[in-house]
């Protein structure tokens, strides 16, 4: 196989993204393949971040009018340049994020599938006509472009997310400022530039597609800031840790922006004894070891019912210990590397807390696979009896607490008993099982399944949680209302003014 480094810079390029770009800067990319540095970026500061502000603001006041199927012909060119490189951005996304090959195409066949979701939205961007008190009026709601948004994502989807946002953004009329995470710089700026070919596309037909649509900034946590703080941000949609969240909640708050904040989970699945054992397995193994566990989806605790708590856990050692970790570009690989040293020794230390609360763990080596920068893991089975200590964060790792239950009650109490609250599943052929899971009494996150896994959503679904996972709502459903500012609109058409609660006011 070619250096990743090599391999990389020739995909960028044939993206068009421009040489110089990836020379001769400060912030080394780096691929957790091998851990090589595969191109040295110049980052832009916050003078940069408010520079992109102000032209986007700019370009607010030009795309905010043209008429939104016409934005929605925008994002069908941005899907057709997305299909037309699916394999090479795929590609480049296994290259720099370590998701093996068929993840990488599906992480763009996201994309994809948002731009035809925005192109069918752009025509559909209702409001309601609603019953007025008062004689000769008509009384309606109507939707109008926000401003522009500024989106923080994290390494784990490293185009996916900002595209969610961006398609949705685009057809409400707002231009998007995007601040990539630092250990994943490059699938941004490829994707950049195939958003760039796409407006020129649309110039080319006519269509006003104003310079400052979209800016991929790169950097660090000084330009998240600089976005959450700006004042011509209307909305920043931002995607990663708890703790991130944390820091841009409150800035948001203080200037009255919106925020749409997608963070940490801590998904669980229920398995119960009548459950379909070949299939929980497939989905368990795929939603806790998919990625290398680093979806904020990932299924991270399953209580599994006492009866079939033995031969479960028997067919998930034996999945566990089949499964190919390595090299992502490789056939036959399941589990790729994780993103960094920091995350492999967040796994060990969860790991050894759980050994200290008396765990059994199964799996969770390293594995020499490309030197010493680069950090592969067996995915990690933990038998561990308290609900507690490190089963209540969410280590970006594949590590699955496992745990017992009896009652399908306690396993939902304990499903919902910690600070995050984004995924769950239950794996069950009981009807009433299964409607109780979903029902008001059963799980407390955004999403809940039934024998599916908890990872893996489709966009057509509102995709976002409860608690600590931040409350926003992105992708499908009406996950658009948050990229557009809502106006009550009355008019009276008669030549009496009468008043709404039957006030009086007569001069
Ligand atoms: C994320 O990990 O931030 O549902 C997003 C899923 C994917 C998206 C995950 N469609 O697992």
């Amino acid at each position: 196989m070619i250096s990743v480094a090599a391999e990389t810079t020739d995909l960028l390029l044939s993206l068009g993204v421009a040489p110089e770009r990836l020379t001769g800067g400060d912030l080394a990319a780096r691929s957790p393949i091998t851990g090589e540095v595969t191109a040295r970026l110049r980052t832009d500061d916050v003078a940069a971040a408010a520079h992109a502000a102000e032209r986007a603001t700019e370009a607010f006041r030009v795309w905010r009018s043209v008429p939104a199927p016409r934005r929605g012909e925008l994002a069908r060119l941005f899907g057709a340049e997305l299909r037309a490189h699916k394999e090479r951005l795929g590609r480049l996304v296994t290259l720099e994020a370590g998701k093996v090959l068929s993840e990488g195409l599906g992480e763009v066949q996201e994309m994809i599938d948002i731009c035809d979701f925005a192109v069918g939205l752009s025509r559909q961007l209702h409001g309601l006509t609603i019953a007025t008190e008062r004689p000769d009026h008509r009384m309606m709601e109507t939707w109008k472009p926000l401003g522009p948004v500024g989106v923080i994502s994290a390494f784990n989807f490293p185009v996916a997310v900002w595209a969610w946002n961006a398609a949705l953004a685009l057809v409400c009329g707002d231009p998007v400022i995007w601040k990539p995470s630092e250990k994943t710089p490059l699938t941004a700026l490829a994707a950049q530039s195939l958003f760039e070919r796409a407006a020129a596309a649309f110039r080319a037909q006519g269509g006003e597609a104003p310079e400052g649509l979209s800016t991929a900034l790169i950097g660090g946590r000084a330009l998240g800031e600089a976005l959450a703080d700006d004042p011509r941000l209307p909305l920043v949609s931002a995607t990663g840790s708890t703790a991130m969240g944390r820091e841009v909640g409150p800035r948001l708050a203080r200037r009255f922006a919106r925020g749409l904040l997608e963070l940490g989970g801590n998904n669980a699945a229920v398995v119960r004894a009548s459950a379909d054992l070949d299939l929980t397995v497939r989905a368990v193994a795929f939603a806790a070891m998919g990625t290398a566990g680093q979806r904020c989806t990932t299924l991270r605790r399953l209580f599994v019912q006492d009866a079939i708590y033995a031969p479960l856990l028997d067919r998930l050692k034996r999945a566990y210990a089949s499964v190919t970790v390595g090299d992502p570009r490789a056939d036959g690989v399941l589990v790729g590397p994780l993103i960094d040293a920091a995350a492999y020794e967040a796994m060990v230390r969860a790991l050894d807390q759980a050994r200290a609360m008396g765990a059994r763990v199964t799996g969770g080596e390293r594995v020499e696979v490309a030197g010493p920068e680069a950090f592969y893991v067996r995915p990690a089975l933990v038998e561990i009896e308290a609900h507690a200590g490190p089963v209540l964060t969410e280590t970006f790792a594949p590590i699955l607490y496992v745990l017992r239950h009896e009652r399908l009650e306690d396993a939902i109490a304990l499903q919902n008993a910690v600070s995050q609250g984004l995924s769950s599943a239950i794996f069950t052929a009981d009807l009433r099982e299964a409607e109780l899971f979903l029902s008001e009494r059963g799980s407390d996150c955004g999403i809940a399944n039934v024998n599916i896994g908890p990872s893996g959503a489709e966009i057509g679904g509102a995709f976002g949680g409860e608690k600590e996972t931040g409350g926003g709502r992105e992708a499908g459903s009406d996950s658009w209302r948050a990229y557009m500012r809502r106006a009550t609109n009355t008019v009276n058409y008669g030549s009496a003014l009468p008043l709404a609660q039957g006030v009086r006011f007569d001069l």
